[in-house]
C-alpha cells in the first residue's frame, strides 16, 4: 500500500463529487441513467477500472462510454474485461459499492477495501482503453474517466468515438508484443514500416537492426543462426520473458523462424515445419467449416529437412510430398494443388491458392450464417498471404493471425507434434559436386557405397534418419540426422545426447576432407 496514491485520489475525488439523493447500479449494461448525473460515476469507473487491470497484471480493460439504444440525453459506462469479455459478476458489486460512496472519505475506504479483499498490487502498471459514442454529454464523461485513470496513474489509451463491438474488439485482441530478430538487416526497414500499421493491435518490437554496423547481418542472430544452432540469439537472452512469443528474420527477409521460452525459461523452436502444421490445419479447418470439405484438395510440400514429427503428423491429415531443397522447387510442387502449403524446416514459404480454387472462394454459397464466416475468414487469409513467395512478413501475420484467432499461446502451438531431436551440420568437403543423390535428396548415388554404409548407421538408432547432400549455396556438404530417443531406464531423456552419438558416427564416413 506503499505507494497507494491517497492524496492523488482525494484531489481528483473532490473535483467529482456524488449527487446526493441518487442511487447508482452497475445494470445490464454498465451505469445507465441522465447524462447530468453521471460525473461522479465516470471518475470512480476510471479509478476501478485501473484496479481491475492491476489485479489482473496489467492486462488491458475497455470501458465503453454510451446509454446505447437509449435517449440521447442519457448516458453510460461499462467495463470490458481483457479478451474483450463483459465485466466479471463479483466486480460489478464492487462498481456500484464505489459509485455509492457519498463522501471523498467515503470512497477512499472502499478504494482501500477493494484493494485489500482483491489483494491487489497496487505498484503494477495499468492498462486501460477508452471509447464513447457520438451523444454530445460523451467528451464531459470521457474527461471526467480520464482524471480517474491519471489519479491511479493508469496507462489509458483513448480511442475516441468508437462502436461498442469495436472497443471490445481493441480490448480483446490486442496481441502481446512480439519480439523481431531482424538479423539486422533489410527486415528492420519492412518491419519497422510494418509496425505503424498493426502496432495497435500487435505490438512489434524489432531488435538486431543495426543494419549499418560492418559484420552484424545474420551474426549470431536471424533465422539460419536459431535454426541451425537451436538457441536463442544471444542478444536476446536478456530481451525474452518466460511465454513471450519471438521470431527471426534472415538477411533478406524471406525466412522465418519463431521461438519462444518456456516458464522454465528454456527455449523452444518453431521453425517452418511448425509455421506449415499450423497454416495447413488452419485453412483445412476454415475450408471444412465454409462448406468446401472435399471442393479442393489441400497438400502440402516439405523437403528432406522436414522433422519426421511433421511429416507423420501432417500426412495423418493430408497429403504430403518431399521435393529436393529450394523453394523453386517447393512453389512448383504446391501449384499442383488447388491450395498447396509449402515450407522449408529453415522456415521459408508460402501458402498458393490455385486460380480455380480462388474462384471457387468467389462462387461459393455459404448456407448458414457460420459457413459465412469461414468463407470469409479462408478469402482474408488469401488476400493476407504474399503468394509470390515466401514472405517473412507475411508469413509473420499470418501466424499471428491464426495464433489470435485460436486463442493459441507458443506452448499450444508446439505442442501440436513434439520434434525428434535432430542435428544439422555443415562438412568442408574437398569437392562437393562428387555427391550425388536422388530420392528428393534422400539418398545418396555417389560416392559409391556411401550411402550403404550411413544406412548400417542409421539402423542402429530407433526412428533414425539422416542424409547428405551437397549444398546448392556454400561450398559445403550439409548432413542432417535425426533419431526417437526414448527415456531411459531412470526416466531421465536422452535427449540430445544425438549429436554425440550420432552425427560422429558419420563423420568418419565422410573423409573425404
Ligand atoms: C536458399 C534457398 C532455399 C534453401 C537454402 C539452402 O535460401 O532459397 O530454398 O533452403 O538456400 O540451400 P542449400 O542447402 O542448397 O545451401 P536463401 O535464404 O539463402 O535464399
Amino acid at each position: 500500500m506503499s505507494s497507494f496514491p491517497t492524496s492523488e485520489l482525494v484531489k481528483f475525488s473532490d473535483l467529482h463529487p456524488k449527487p446526493s439523493n441518487v442511487t447508482f447500479s452497475y445494470g445490464t449494461a454498465g451505469f445507465r441513467t441522465k447524462a447530468s448525473l453521471l460525473d461522479s460515476v465516470l471518475f470512480r469507473v476510471g479509478v476501478l477500472a485501473a484496479l481491475r487491470s492491476k489485479r489482473l497484471d496489467g492486462k488491458t480493460i475497455g470501458v465503453m462510454v454510451t446509454a446505447s439504444h437509449n435517449p440521447e440525453a442519457d448516458n453510460g459506462v461499462k467495463l470490458v474485461d481483457p479478451r474483450g469479455e463483459m465485466l466479471e459478476n463479483s466486480w460489478e458489486t464492487l462498481a456500484t459499492n464505489l459509485s455509492n460512496a457519498e463522501t471523498t472519505g467515503d470512497f477512499i475506504q472502499v478504494v482501500k477495501n477493494i484493494i485489500n479483499h482483491q489483494k491487489i498490487d497496487i505498484s503494477k502498471t495499468a492498462n486501460v482503453i477508452i471509447a464513447r459514442d457520438t451523444r454530445p454529454s460523451g467528451p464531459g464523461l470521457v474527461a471526467a474517466l480520464e482524471d480517474g485513470l491519471r489519479a491511479m496513474g493508469a496507462v489509458a489509451r483513448n480511442e475516441g468515438v468508437k462502436t461498442t463491438p469495436i472497443l471490445h474488439y481493441l480490448a480483446g485482441k490486442k496481441a502481446p508484443p512480439l519480439v523481431v530478430d531482424c538479423a539486422n538487416g533489410v527486415g528492420f526497414f519492412a518491419a519497422k514500416a510494418m509496425g505503424e500499421y498493426v502496432n495497435s493491435v500487435l505490438p512489434l518490437i524489432p531488435h538486431n537492426i543495426a543494419i549499418n554496423a560492418l559484420g552484424a547481418l545474420n551474426n549470431a542472430c536471424g533465422a539460419d543462426y536459431v535454426k541451425t544452432s537451436q538457441r536463442l540469439p544471444p542478444s536476446l537472452v536478456s530481451v525474452l520473458h518466460p511465454g513471450q512469443r519471438a521470431c527471426s528474420f534472415d538477411g533478406d527477409a524471406d525466412r522465418l523462424i519463431y521461438f519462444y521460452l518456456d516458464d522454465r525459461s528454456q527455449f523452444h523452436m518453431l521453425d517452418g515445419d511448425k509455421i506449415a502444421a499450423l497454416v495447413a490445419n488452419f485453412i483445412a479447418e476454415l475450408a471444412k467449416g465454409a462448406g468446401l470439405d472435399g471442393k479442393f484438395e489441400i497438400g502440402v510440400v516439405q523437403t528432406a529437412y522436414a522433422n519426421g514429427s511433421s511429416t507423420k503428423y501432417l500426412s495423418e491429415r493430408l497429403p504430403v510430398q518431399c521435393v529436393k531443397t529450394g523453394v523453386k522447387n517447393l512453389h512448383h510442387a504446391a501449384e499442383g494443388y488447388s491450395i498447396g502449403v509449402y515450407f522449408e524446416a529453415n522456415g521459408h514459404g508460402t501458402v498458393l491458392f490455385s486460380p480455380s480454387a480462388l474462384s471457387i472462394l468467389e462462387t461459393h454459397q455459404p448456407s448458414t450464417p457460420a459457413q459465412s464466416t469461414y468463407l470469409s475468414n479462408l478469402i482474408a487469409l488469401s488476400d493476407l498471404i504474399n503468394q509470390t513467395v515466401g514472405d517473412a512478413l507475411s508469413d509473420m501475420l499470418l501466424v499471428e493471425v491464426i495464433l489470435a484467432h485460436k486463442g493459441y499461446s507458443g506452448l499450444e502451438w508446439d505442442s501440436i507434434y513434439s520434434d525428434l531431436p535432430n542435428r544439422l551440420v555443415k562438412v568442408v568437403v574437398k569437392d562437393r559436386n562428387i555427391f550425388e543423390t536422388e530420392d528428393a535428396e534422400r539418398r545418396l548415388t555417389s560416392p559409391p557405397g556411401l550411402q550403404q554404409r550411413l544406412d548400417d548407421i542409421i539402423r542402429k538408432y530407433d526412428g533414425g534418419r539422416a542424409f547428405v547432400r551437397p549444398s546448392g549455396t556454400e561450398d559445403v556438404v550439409r548432413v542432417y540426422a535425426e533419431a526417437t530417443l526414448r527415456p531411459q531406464a531412470d526416466g531421465k531423456s536422452q535427449t540430445f545426447d544425438l549429436e554425440i552419438m550420432f552425427i560422429p558416427n558419420i563423420f568418419p564416413e565422410l573423409a573425404f576432407r
